[in-house]
């Protein structure tokens, strides 16, 4: 073996154990992943839900708790795709997330986009704007599960 042989035997491993390590960091193993993104997607879920009824008539308008929940929605929905890293498949995850990344990505930015349009509505208190933004923010709820979520 020569000194250039010797140097991949040596470099390869060495990437390969920094790339994965790199994206599994924040968690020990694929099934923290797996619980964090579950975690955060549920917490986000819940205090959509709190705005929706709001919006559906079910619950009063109480400008405040609206903007709060909103404000929450729109924190929390930066949280989950951090945890969609490479070896993490599982859950209800399809494998179209790691082979299609890139349509993930713009998925996951298409909701962070309507989470501060809706945060922006809710704080300036105009219920009829909250509701067109709400809807906006449910479709990409669902866009992203139709393609990207086990039925
Ligand atoms: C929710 C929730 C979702 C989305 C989605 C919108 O309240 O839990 O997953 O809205 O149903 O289409």
């Amino acid at each position: 073996m020569n000194f250039r042989q010797l140097g991949i035997k040596i470099a390869l491993p060495v990437l390969l154990v920094t790339a994965t390590g790199a994206a599994l960091a924040q968690f020990q193993k694929p099934e923290d992943a797996i619980k964090y993104r579950q975690s955060a997607l549920t917490v986000m879920a819940n205090h959509f839900g709190r705005i929706g009824a709001v919006v559906k008539g079910e619950a009063p308008y109480n400008k405040d708790d609206v903007a709060k929940n909103a404000a929450l929605v729109a924190t929390l929905s930066t949280l989950p795709w951090q945890a969609f890293g490479p070896g993490t498949e599982g859950g209800k995850a399809l494998p179209e997330i790691w082979s299609d990344n890139a349509k993930f990505k713009s998925a996951a930015d298409k909701l962070q986009v309507a989470t501060a349009d809706l945060n922006s509505a809710a704080q300036s208190g105009n219920l009829d704007n909250v509701k067109k933004a709400f809807g906006a923010v449910g479709q990409a709820c669902k866009a992203c599960h139709d393609d990207f979520r086990k039925k």
